[in-house]
């Protein structure tokens, strides 16, 4: 491992936390390069629990360094609330280091995601509301204010001013809503700047740095695929891109770098939020998934749609962002149903398609083709050799493998760190 990126192939919460984790003893540095706090990155250390949104899940061991890169959006009193609660847990956390080009949320950003949710009626988007997308926005628009602009008093009032009048007005005039004091936000974001300042530094020269001296670098990613701005269930997606590619903007290196990129799959399909999933279930396997796999939001706490393993989309996520190997989470969470079903195409009017399409019209209409695959009954979390699953349950990995036509390289079964099986 020089470059691994690793990111999540469905629409999130594959359990990219636990294996980042998992991973991050072999890595030197472990960086974040796109989305926010909307984020929620589960990690089991012995009998505790630690939820982590904006800090890379490496920084649970003392050595590693963190990164958070120019492509992540920082709520800095998000940040340092996290950074308050893993010191009070006993988690080292100086090791951290935040890049000057990242963008930061501002209070406006969470009040325009809340009110723009809420304009859209029954086209809602199920937003986490925690401002990423209003924060891209002004990104691309070229009036966000970056981590390095927040240090610098002057510059900061200046960038304030000419936000808050855009803002205000859009607040007050489009949404009917209350608008921000300057006062207010200068003050307390100057307070999070003096508290955030020994964090800051390039962390591309670290990361470039960090590889010519052969060191090793896990990217992790946030949400999933089909969740990409350009790539996913588009307008039903977040604004950033979690496919590997954008490990090279979010962090600032060269594709060249990058050595391997590995998918996080579930066993089976989860989303949280609005949009379209074709082999949502409706029924009391889907509310046994939801219960046993506790299918709930690691930030806001909503519960999640589950449905069967559709193939269609780990292997477009596979095309997408190149993966050269998967890792299967939440193996154990299907022990016990009788049967098993994997969806191998869609069935479109009268055609079978096995490549995502691009309209959610199209999606609307397709059914999902299933393939039934036999269940297991043993209880398998403590297994920690592949020889040692029952068949039914190496038959499920080995047609995930043929289907998505990408190696199995982890299998999770349990969300510790010693649940966890790893193939060669
Ligand atoms: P946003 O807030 O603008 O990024 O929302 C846009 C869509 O992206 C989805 N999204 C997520 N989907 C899965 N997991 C996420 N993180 C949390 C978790 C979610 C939670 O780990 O469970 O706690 O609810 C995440 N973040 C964003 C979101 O649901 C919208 O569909
Ligand atoms: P992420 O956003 O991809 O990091 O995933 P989340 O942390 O939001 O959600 C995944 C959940 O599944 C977390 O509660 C993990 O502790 C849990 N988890 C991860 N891997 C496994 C596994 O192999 N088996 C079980 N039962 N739970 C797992
Ligand atoms: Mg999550």
């Amino acid at each position: 491992m020089s470059a691994v990126v690793l990111i999540g192939a469905q629409w999130g919460d594959e359990g990219k936390g636990k294996v980042t984790d998992f991973l991050a003893e072999q890595a030197d540095l472990v960086v974040r390069y796109q989305g926010g706090n909307n984020a929620g990155h589960t990690v089991v250390v012995g009998d505790q629990e630690f939820k982590l949104h904006l800090i890379p899940s490496g920084i649970l061991y003392p050595e590693k360094m963190c990164l958070i890169g120019n492509g992540v959006v920082i709520d800095p009193l998000v940040l340092l609330k996290e950074l308050e609660y893993l010191a009070g847990r006993g988690i080292k956390t100086d090791n951290l280091r935040i890049s000057p080009r990242a963008h930061i949320i501002m209070p406006y950003h969470k009040k325009l995601d809340e009110v723009i949710e809420e304009s859209k009626g029954t086209k809602k988007i199920g937003t986490t509301k925690r401002g990423i997308g209003p924060a891209y926005m002004d990104k691309a628009a070229r009036v966000g204010i970056r981590v390095v602009d927040l240090l610098d008093r002057e510059e900061f009032e200046e960038l304030l001013e000419i936000n808050l009048e855009e803002k205000n007005h859009l607040l007050t005039k489009v949404y009917e809503t209350e608008g921000f004091d300057k006062k207010a936000i200068l003050d307390e974001y100057l307070s999070y700047a003096e508290a955030l300042r020994k964090y800051v530094a390039d962390t591309s020269v670290l990361i470039n740095n960090a590889l010519k001296a052969g060191k090793k670098v896990l990217f992790e990613g946030a949400q999933g695929t089909l969740l990409d701005l350009d790539h996913g269930t588009y307008p039903f997606v977040t604004s950033s891109h979690p496919i590997a590619g954008a490990a090279c903007i979010g962090a600032g290196i060269g594709p060249t770098k990058i050595s391997k990129v590995l998918g996080i799959v579930k066993a089976y399909t989860t989303r949280v939020g609005e949009g379209p999933f074709p082999t949502e279930l409706f029924d009391e396997t889907g509310k046994l998934i939801q219960t046993n796999g506790n299918e709930f939001g690691t930030t806001t706490g909503r519960p999640r749609r589950c449905g069967w393993f559709d193939a269609v989309i780990v292997r477009y996520a596979a095309r997408i962002s190149g993966l050269t190997s998967i890792a299967i989470t939440k193996l154990d969470v299907l022990t016990g149903l009788p049967v098993l079903k994997i969806c191998t195409g869609y069935r479109y009017r009268n055609e079978i398609i096995t490549e995502f399409p691009a309209s959610l019209k199209v999606l609307s209409e397709c059914e999902p083709i299933y393939e039934e695959m036999k269940g297991w009954q043993e209880d398998i979390s403590q297994v920690n050799r592949y020889e040692d699953l029952p068949d039914a349950a190496k038959a499920y990995l080995e047609r995930i493998r043929q289907l998505v036509e990408v190696p199995v390289s982890i299998i999770g079964v349990g969300t510790r760190r010693s649940q966890t099986i790893i193939r060669e």
